[in-house]
């Protein structure tokens, strides 16, 4: 929480705090001052948020888990002929449980591939606990763990990890994204990586508007408690007195941009006071606040990503329904390190 000094008093009324950016606090604090006001997405996910996640993946609705799944089952041997060539590491930016690569880690180590599993998430928990299973299923397999934001794992990975690497972002990550960040993010990954090297980022495709619209409306609730549960952090962790029941919960889906918009919008003329701030935010009856993009592709969309980022798309992997793909890319325009 904010102490006395680091808040600027700009008029008697409105209190300006000073934060380090891209911080929690730095970011509600901006978010909230915007017109239309926002919030990052990439704030859901503290440990109830993470299980929230958890359920969202089981439900009916939410189809991009299953379809990814499905994926890395009946393809797990096209990947293996691609890599097994040589020895080479798996890095997975946002392992989380490793349900997913846990596939091709049962299947490659049965095969006995001589490959390393370096796991990525900011929470050093995490990794530690997965790493932890994974050795106690897997005894002989090789693992290291970065427990850090994904950049700066690539930068350690880049100094530190010899020989070809396969680089998973999987779950439609990507999507949650802008535009403008989706391209930075991935030519900075381009930077970190070698001739040799592979990207696989998993995709949700554009289909039938309905279907996307309910993965992200479903019937139980799951999702607005999900978005809800940012505004509940806020109160826990900044002191806000956000309540809960005078926000709704909004998504919708534009079959032209192809973008899932997802809002919390106040249900009537209110003030929400934060402690942090020193200070409060007046909202309108049916102000929204933006909570989170999730963005679906064309294969078209995701051909000039790679281009545009210094990569071909060496193959596309789907699912039976097509819903969704895991792209292959492969780093074009460097000569071997
Ligand atoms: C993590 N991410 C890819 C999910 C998505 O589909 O955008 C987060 C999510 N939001 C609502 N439901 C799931």
């Amino acid at each position: 929480m904010q102490s006395r000094q680091n808040v600027i008093q700009a008029t008697e009324k409105q209190t300006i705090p000073v934060f380090q950016p891209n911080t929690f606090a730095y970011d509600v604090f901006s978010g909230l001052l915007k017109h239309p006001k926002e919030l990052s997405s990439k704030y859901f996910y503290d440990t109830t948020g993470s299980q929230i996640f958890e359920q969202i993946m089981d439900l009916p609705e939410y189809y991009p888990t299953r379809c990814e799944a499905e994926i890395f089952e009946e393809h797990k041997n096209t990947v293996l002929e691609l890599c097994r060539k040589d020895y080479f590491h798996i890095v997975d930016l946002g392992a989380g449980d490793a349900s997913k690569t846990g596939i091709f880690i049962d299947h490659f180590y049965k095969q006995h591939i001589g490959f390393e599993y370096i796991p990525v998430d900011i929470s050093s928990y995490a990794v530690d606990d997965l790493i932890r299973k994974l050795k106690q299923k897997y005894p002989r397999l090789a693992t290291r763990s970065v427990a850090t934001d994904y950049l700066s794992a690539l930068h350690w990975i880049h100094e530190h990890v010899q020989g070809k690497k396969l680089v998973l972002f999987l779950g439609s990550n990507i999507g949650n994204f802008s535009i403008e960040e989706c391209r930075l993010f991935l030519a900075n990954i381009w930077q970190l990586l070698d001739a040799d090297d592979r990207l696989l980022i998993g995709f949700d495709l554009r289909k039938n508007a309905e279907i996307i619209r309910n993965a992200y409306n479903d019937k139980s609730g799951v999702t607005a408690q999900f978005n809800k549960n940012l505004l509940r952090r806020i109160n826990t962790e900044l002191g806000g007195n956000f309540n809960l029941d005078s926000f709704e919960f909004y998504a919708s889906y534009d079959p032209v941009s192809g973008f899932v918009k997802s809002y919390v919008i106040s249900n009537k003329a209110q003030y929400v006071y934060i402690e942090a701030f020193g200070r409060g935010f007046d909202f309108k009856a049916w102000e929204t606040i933006h909570m989170e993009n999730s963005r679906k592709f064309t294969l078209e969309e995701i051909e000039e990503l790679a281009d545009f980022c210094g990569y071909e798309v060496e193959m596309n992997l789907f699912d039976s329904k097509q819903y969704f793909t895991d792209s292959i890319w492969k780093v074009v325009g460097k000569a071997d390190r």
